[in-house]
């Protein structure tokens, strides 16, 4: 399309508007070719070239603006070269709007059965038929250029914590010559955008050291990596105190893989404009309901008779037409309309965290909010 001839909101390249800060919590849009992307944002979880339970319609009704795809599972199955013939992943999985790929790396850590690692990459057995395989940088970025991912993320290592400091340091230099390369083989791709991946583990000038790295080469983002991998809350606040400051301002900031809703608001609270986490979707489907007064678990006997629905707040289907009674019902009778309408539910909830996270940061009313969202919490559900 010509830049005249774009739809609203839509822009031939990619690019970050910051709108307003209050405090370290910023708000602005992500503009891409496939639309736009307000932050901070909240990215539900397609692993597997779907939203579990929920159609790609649906996931936009809840408020997503952007969906989260990973490398390791779609190049072990349907593989990227399948689905780059049949048009790409956005036709594949009938999404149109942006797509993030997660690199691969994380995710054969924590999923393939026998590993190796090497300066050039890591092979491993699949989890699906114990088949090997290798992914390295340059693999990487051909498999997120088959799939048509909008957001491309550098290959990288993360150590599981608690490790030592030698081992991270180790890791985090690896994960930057990897980002090197990464760069070399995305090459220059207007529209599309390649994300550095900070790592250095909780070691403030390993942080530091990393988001130099990063920032020499030169990224269209940065994540935070290396988080949420063990080390708590508290560990993890104390380090978004400090290494999202490391990073450019006038580039979109992303914490890979959390959290919890508290985690979430921590994290705008501390500077990040964008998450993805499996929480909302994968608690669809195991009864797990996020509400303002905090978690409810459906299967609880408490629910059997009880008319309201799980949020009165909340505008989602779940709430709108169905009581708790009955969603304790199906999912006791592990009815497929119980992890639908649970996953809605979740996704909406997280949907509109978010937005009131921005409508509170553009209004300068943050710090307000954030004490509103911790008292109806400690209120309990009633
Ligand atoms: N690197 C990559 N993906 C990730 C992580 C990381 O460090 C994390 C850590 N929370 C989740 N997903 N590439
Ligand atoms: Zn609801």
């Amino acid at each position: 399309a010509t830049r005249a001839g774009n739809r609203a909101g839509m822009s031939d390249r990619f690019s970050f508007a910051l709108n307003a800060t209050d405090g370290k919590a910023r708000t602005g849009v992500i503009s891409t070719p496939r639309g736009e992307i307000r932050t901070p944002a909240f990215m539900p979880v397609g692993t597997a070239a779907t939203v579990k339970a929920m159609l790609p319609e649906n996931v936009r009704a809840t408020g997503a603006d952007i969906l989260l795809g990973n490398t390791y599972h779609l190049m072990l199955r349907p593989t990227a070269e399948r689905i780059d013939r049949l048009g790409g992943l956005h036709r594949f999985m009938n999404w149109e709007r942006p797509i993030l790929t997660d690199s691969g790396g994380f995710q054969v850590m924590s999923l393939a059965g026998l590993r190796k690692l090497t300066e050039t990459g890591v092979t491993f057995k699949s989890h699906i038929d114990g088949s090997r395989h290798e992914l390295t940088p340059e693999r990487s970025m051909e498999i997120q250029r088959l799939l048509g991912s909008d957001i491309v993320m550098c290959f990288d290592e993360c150590p599981a914590l608690p490790a030592d400091r030698a081992r991270i340091a180790e890791s985090m230099e690896l994960s930057m010559r990897w980002a090197a390369r990464s760069r070399d083989a995305f090459g220059d791709r207007p529209g599309h955008a390649l994300f550095g991946i900070q790592q250095g583990g909780l070691e403030t000038d390993l942080r530091a050291q990393s988001a130099a790295a990063l920032t020499e080469i030169g990224f269209d983002g940065y994540a935070v990596g290396g988080l949420a991998v063990g080390e708590g809350q508290e560990a993890m606040f104390a380090c978004l105190d400090h290494a999202p400051d490391t990073l450019p301002t006038d580039k979109p900031r992303y914490l890979m893989g959390v959290g919890k809703p508290d985690d979430i608001v921590g994290a705008v609270a501390r500077g990040i404009d964008m998450m993805d986490c499996v929480l909302p979707s994968r608690s669809g489907r195991t009864g797990q309901v996020f509400t303002r007064h905090g978690v409810l678990n459906i299967k609880n006997a408490r629910h059997q008779d009880d008319p309201r629905p799980l949020d009165d707040n909340c505008g989602c289907p779940a709430c709108r037409g169905y009581s708790r009674a009955y969603l304790h019902h199906v999912f006791r009778s592990q009815e497929i309309i119980s992890s639908m309408l649970l996953t809605w539910h979740n996704l909406r909830y997280y949907q509109d965290l978010m937005a009131g996270m921005r409508a509170a940061i553009a209004g300068g009313t943050f710090a307000d909010w954030q004490a509103d969202f911790h008292a109806a919490r400690a209120q309990g559900d009633i």
